[in-house]
């Protein structure tokens, strides 16, 4: 499914868009943070594409008024890429499940990350599927009983922080739906920072999941310290592997790789956005000729 926004003055959704999601959903305070960020950095709707795949997370952006591609599960990640290669100028940011940016669209990840587009990649991390009905998702504890996995699940969970530090990722968070206040203030230095940003963000499935609710992600997790260096990699990667109490904040941000949009030949010798390009026919022709 396709949207676009035309000249509009704010991310206003219009009111005969109905909302799917159960009252009391981790959903909603993450949609309100992100209205808040978009509008407080003074973008227009045109200047803003979301992109999700499949889940309730993923229908986050029907519900804000801007340009938007709503795809297959798991694969919201090519097709960011693929928007912000055609168009640099667009702020370009996934909104997905856990479910969608870890497991069917897992291998991606590990792939966007590598070519480091200059998106924003925000996880709705209720650790179960939610739109499918309470099965496990990559990132349900072991042990965990749900209707299919009745003796509890035995795969050990991702490590979704771990993995974006592993592969360099220059910037790498964890926000709580629950505290929409600071998941405010991460989400803006995410997109505000160049190349590929991962904020996962905590969100209570209030009806599928009655073990990861409000109170147990503000019982199990605390806030790193703000002044740490958030360039030093070991202690990014010390901090992600903790599971005593989950840190919270921003765990590793750096600016030392370039961007996909920066490595590709194309936009070496013509700034030119793609999408306003020509189609060079001659060129086609002869690579097609040369595969015969
Ligand atoms: C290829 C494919 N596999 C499975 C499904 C069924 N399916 C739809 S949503 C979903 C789970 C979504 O979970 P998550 O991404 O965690 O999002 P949530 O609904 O919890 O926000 C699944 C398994 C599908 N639509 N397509
Ligand atoms: S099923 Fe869970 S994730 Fe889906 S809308 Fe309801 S509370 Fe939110």
């Amino acid at each position: 499914m396709i949207g676009s926004a035309h000249i509009k003055k704010n991310f206003t959704v219009p009111a005969s868009v109905d909302c799917q999601w159960c009252p009391g959903c981790g959903n909603f305070p993450i949609l309100q943070t992100i209205k808040n960020v978009l509008q407080e950095k003074d973008l227009a709707p045109q200047d803003v594409t979301l992109v999700s795949g499949i889940g309730q997370a993923a229908k986050l952006p029907q519900y804000i008024e801007c340009n938007y591609f709503n795809g297959l599960h798991g694969r919201a990640l090519p097709v960011a890429t693929g928007v912000k290669i055609a168009n640099p100028s667009q702020t370009v940011i996934v909104t997905s499940g856990d479910g969608d940016v870890y497991g069917e669209g897992g291998n991606h990840l590990i792939h966007a990350i590598r070519r480091n587009p200059n998106i924003t990649v925000i996880v709705h991390n209720n650790m179960i599927y939610g739109l499918t009905k309470g099965q496990a998702s990559p990132t349900t504890a072991e042990g965990t009983v749900t209707p299919t996995q009745p003796y509890g699940v035995i795969d050990s969970p991702i490590n979704p922080i771990a993995l974006a530090i592993s592969l360099d990722a220059p910037f790498v968070a964890r926000a709580n739906a629950g505290d929409p206040l600071v998941a405010q203030k991460i989400i803006s230095q995410a997109i505000d920072h160049k190349g590929f940003s991962l904020v996962d963000i905590f969100q209570p499935c209030v009806v599928f999941n009655k073990i990861n609710t409000y109170q147990w992600f503000k019982d199990h997790t605390y806030y790193m310290e703000e002044d740490r260096d958030v360039t030093d990699r070991t202690e990014a990667f010390r901090h992600a592997t903790e599971t005593d109490r989950l840190p919270l904040g921003i765990f590793y941000a750096h600016t030392r790789r370039k961007t996909f949009e920066e490595s590709v030949d194309f936009y070496k010798t013509d700034r030119q956005p793609m999408y306003l390009r020509g189609i060079n026919c001659a060129i086609r022709n002869a690579l097609i000729a040369s595969q015969k």
